[in-house]
């Protein structure tokens, strides 16, 4: 029996997890669901963002299906108790470090897209962000000098075997799609970016197949905006990986479009398949939301962790074909309430 956990977590990770597991149970594939609070929801449920009985689920299970966290009733508490530090100590209890954001235009968004369609046309990248190191996980802080003045920091850091292990993800990853790997960096100012340079390009070696390109984040942001056509795969770290696919999400059309596959491993085991999206807790239990980077994350978790390549790519063309049809939330200039939209894609879905 295949389990997977279902952590819907706040705002409106529970109406767009709701739609991708609609999808995956119209698929018929044995599988079984285990619910459990994450985020905000388990801290006023339990007293903390990620109880010990939530991460016992998410390690039992097969696969992990995330909505998404943050609420803004939890801004004041102290940073342990935040619902953002729910994923976060989920990626790091799991050994998530590899964060996979494909970007793709798909057909008909086109209107919807932040750049112009024949520019909008060319985008089909993966952006893979490092998950488990930098400022994220680096030294956190924040104290008052004896004169008031306040300061507060998060170190940024890599060690070479985190740059290491990203990396050959980000060369196997581009062997199986265009042979062409662009590492994203900041290797002018920062050393822990000197550093993921280096490693990168020692381990170019192994792959002499894959043209290797470097760019710093500042020039990679413009170019992503500019001629996303020419980006296949981008590997970068923590924060830049963070930035930069939700800036991609844009010129895919929405930030409701674009999934994402948090794995331990390049086979993908234990993964984590979560949108890219927020909680979004202005567009909350109104129907507003788009479930379509929900359920692509749900095709994202049968490839990945599931072996279930056809019924992954089924989901995907289910997606294509709701959104040929017209399908349309708000965020793609449409009037379609979230299960409206899950409806249209179960109802193309093959
Ligand atoms: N589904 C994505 C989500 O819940 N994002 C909220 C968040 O806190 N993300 C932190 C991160 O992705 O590093």
């Amino acid at each position: 029996m295949t389990t997977i956990a279902i952590l819907a977590g706040d705002g409106i990770g529970p109406e767009v997890t709701a739609q991708a597991r609609r999808v995956l149970e119209a698929l018929d594939l044995d599988l079984t669901f285990e619910d459990a609070l994450v985020g905000g929801a388990a801290y006023f449920a339990a007293g903390h963002p990620l109880p010990p009985e939530t991460l016992d689920v998410a390690k039992r299970a097969d696969a992990i299906l995330f909505g998404a966290v943050g609420d803004p009733r939890c801004d004041a508490l102290e940073r342990r108790f935040r619902p953002e530090q729910a994923i976060l100590g989920l990626r790091a209890a799991l050994g998530l470090f590899a964060n996979l954001r494909p970007a793709t235009l798909f057909p008909g968004l086109e209107d919807a897209s932040a750049l112009r369609p024949e520019v909008a046309r060319e985008i089909d990248m993966v952006i893979l962000r490092e998950l488990n190191g930098d400022v994220y996980f680096g030294e956190k802080g924040f104290r008052t000098a004896a004169n008031g003045t306040r300061e507060g920091y998060d170190v940024m850091s890599y060690n070479e075997a985190e740059v290491r292990r990203i990396a050959v993800v980000g060369f196997e990853m581009a062997k199986r799609r265009k042979n062409k790997l662009c590492s994203v960096d900041k290797a002018n100012v920062l050393e822990t970016s000197q550093l993921w340079r280096d490693v990168v390009v020692e381990l170019s070696a192994d792959y002499p197949e894959v043209a290797l390109t470097h760019m710093y984040v500042d020039n990679a942001a413009m170019q992503l905006v500019r001629n996303p056509g020419q980006f296949d795969v981008i590997v970068t770290g923590n924060l830049f990986g963070d930035i930069l696919s939700d800036q991609a999400s844009m010129c895919a059309g929405s930030i409701g479009m674009l999934p994402s596959a948090s794995l331990s491993a390049w086979s993908g085991a234990n993964g984590l398949y979560e949108p890219i999206h927020g909680s979004a807790p202005d567009i909350a239990g109104q129907g507003k939301a788009n479930p379509c980077a929900a359920i692509l994350s749900a095709a994202m978790l049968l490839r990945h962790s599931l072996n279930q390549e056809e019924a992954a790519l089924k989901i995907e063309a289910a997606v294509s074909a709701a959104l040929v049809a017209g399908a349309r939330t708000p965020d793609l200039g449409g009037t379609m309430t979230t299960s409206e939209m899950g409806d249209a894609v179960l109802a193309a879905l093959v």
